[in-house]
């Protein structure tokens, strides 16, 4: 059977990453595009080197033209500017605006089959650009935002109890903003809600600083983080490439559900080989559901910037 084609549309840092895990968990021969010359071929370059010494066969290639990204069975997109100290993710909408859509006419002329999981900033803008501008039905189109957040939320639950990570779960709705919504009554620590372990007052600080753990990052880096999008997005593109239908925070076009319509917010979904093949409507407290709205109206503002 034929190796799956993942296409990266950004070869820049979390491009970078993304290809390097994809190709070590061998998910299928790897493609990476980027419009700066030399970029995606030299990153191919340098990843194929890397094969023999950890042992994995996949193709990885890099062009800057989309020909490449042929009948990709995945396409993740991180193309676009990321945040720079001072920089809010809404200063980004009308720049990577114009990346998305350019980017979604080439998908849908190459791939017009792909389940896309876009990662580029302001991520809820972003993806609700790439399914309206490719035509793909909902569930090929996700944005990648919520298991990163959730994954920030579990790290510090973790790091503050001296706990694996693999014992905590989070889950993080809303939009990807300072505005997003931990749900701290559904963290549990080995199936234990965290609040058996924390205060209230240290699992406040644990929310805050899961909020603004984005800026935490670019302030100190002066730039986006990179490592931790792309393991995020890999674990929702291997959901996807071997039916595992995992329960995943992801960016999905709602369509009545959480009493929000037409527009892309993190919410749990089942992924597998159907893509987003359900929304999962977890019961909010009042406080809950008054949050993920504020998130949501953050959203709508964001996305009622975008001129298609
Ligand atoms: O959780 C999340 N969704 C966020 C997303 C987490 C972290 C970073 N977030 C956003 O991802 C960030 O704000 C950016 O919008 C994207 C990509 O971040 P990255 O750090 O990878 O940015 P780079 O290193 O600048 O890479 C972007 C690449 C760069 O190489 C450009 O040359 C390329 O995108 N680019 C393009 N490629 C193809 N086609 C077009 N039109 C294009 N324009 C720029």
């Amino acid at each position: 059977m034929a190796r799956k084609k993942i296409s990266l549309i950004g070869a820049g840092m979390i491009g970078g990453s993304l290809a390097q895990l994809a190709a070590m968990k061998e998910l299928g021969d790897v493609v990476l595009v980027d419009i700066a010359e030399g970029v995606p071929q030299g990153k191919s370059l340098d990843l194929l080197a890397a094969r023999p010494v950890d042992g994995y066969d996949v193709n990885i290639t890099g062009s800057n033209d989309y020909e490449a990204t042929r009948n990709s069975d995945v396409i993740i997109v991180t193309a676009g500017l990321p945040r720079k100290p001072g920089m809010s993710r809404d200063d980004l909408v009308s720049t990577n605006t114009g990346i998305m859509k350019s980017i979604a006419e080439k998908v849908r002329e190459f791939s017009p089959n792909a389940f896309v999981i876009v990662i580029t900033n302001p991520l809820d803008a972003m993806v609700y650009v790439m399914q309206k501008v490719t035509g793909f039905p909902k569930n090929r189109v996700v944005g990648m935002a919520g298991v990163l957040d959730s994954a920030r939320f579990r790290t510090f639950v973790a790091m503050e109890l001296g706990i694996s990570v693999e014992d905590i779960t989070a889950m993080v709705l809303g939009g990807h903003g300072d505005d997003m919504v931990p749900i701290v009554r559904y963290c549990t620590v080995a199936g234990v809600p965290v609040s058996k372990f924390l205060s209230a007052e240290k699992i406040a600080a644990i929310v805050k600083r899961t909020q603004m753990a984005g800026g935490e990052v670019v302030n100190l880096l002066k730039t986006s983080a990179w490592v931790s999008p792309a393991a995020a997005a890999i674990e929702m593109a291997e959901c996807f490439l071997k039916d595992k239908k995992r329960v995943l925070p992801c960016a999905a076009l709602l369509e009545g559900e959480y009493g929000i319509n037409g527009y892309y917010i993190g919410v749990p979904v089942v992924l597998g080989a159907g893509g987003v093949e359900r929304i999962i409507e977890l019961e909010l407290t009042d406080e809950e559901r008054g949050m993920l709205q504020a998130s949501f109206a953050r959203v709508k503002e964001l996305v009622g910037l975008v001129k298609l």
